[in-house]
């Protein structure tokens, strides 16, 4: 029997989202356990004693222990999550360049994308301008700058393409999907790029897609 899959989550988070994306995609059950980020609830001494001492989710649990089954695994890191549900699967080429550059992708996703975009559309959506630190505001700026270049790289790829490594999907489109269709709730104009708007359209359409929450 295949091992329970549990996700720790804030249904708000991108990083939650390409977990519950590449399930759904690939039509394994998944449970959910929702937190408060924005409580604290993953700073708790439980969960960092349990479910991740780094106190972030997204964090996928394989395995219950129930049934006299092995004790369950926890695995954080959203990417590191999608691989494990995808592998074997058509959503990792298998072709060494290919599987290579899927990974680039995602490397660029956490690097260049995700603490640019994600981090403006927390600050801006979850926090609000008006309770920002300095610090935080100091940093505006440069994530600006920082993340609309990010999309203007994946306009510019996506303009030759109809998936991030080529004509099929992979878990590169997943990962940046996740954060660049709500790129407008942290201040960028999806509008004004117009090969990621109809990418994200051909992700949307994929059989088996859910909405974020
Ligand atoms: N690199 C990690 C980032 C995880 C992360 O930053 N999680 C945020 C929500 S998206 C979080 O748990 N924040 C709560 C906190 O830091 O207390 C991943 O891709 O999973």
């Amino acid at each position: 029997m295949a091992d329970a899959l549990t996700l720790h989550e804030d249904p708000r988070s991108g990083n939650c989202y390409k977990i519950r994306l590449t399930a759904a995609l690939l039509g394994l059950p998944l449970e959910t356990r929702a937190y408060d980020i924005m409580q604290g609830e993953t700073r708790t001494p439980q969960f960092l004693a349990r479910i991740n001492p780094h106190g972030r989710i997204p964090v996928l649990q394989i395995g219950d222990g129930e049934h006299g089954g092995d004790a369950p695994r926890f695995l954080p890191e959203s990417n590191a999550a999608c691989w494990y549900l995808a592998h074997g699967s058509a959503l990792i080429p298998d072709e060494r360049f290919a599987q290579a550059d899927m990974l680039r992708w995602m490397f660029f996703e956490q690097y260049s994308h995700e603490p640019n975009i994600a981090t403006m559309r927390f600050w801006l959506r979850f926090v609000g301008e008006a309770r920002l630190s300095e610090e935080q505001r100091a940093q505006m700026m440069a994530k600006r700058m920082a993340g609309a270049a990010a999309l203007d790289l994946m306009n510019r790829h996506l303009g030759t393409r109809a998936f991030l490594c080529g004509a099929m999907v992979s878990l590169a489109d997943i990962a940046l999907f996740a954060y660049t269709h709500v790129a407008d709730e942290g201040g960028f104009r999806l509008g004004d790029y117009p090969a990621l708007v109809d990418w994200c359209d051909r992700v949307r359409a994929l059989p088996g897609f859910v909405p974020m929450a």
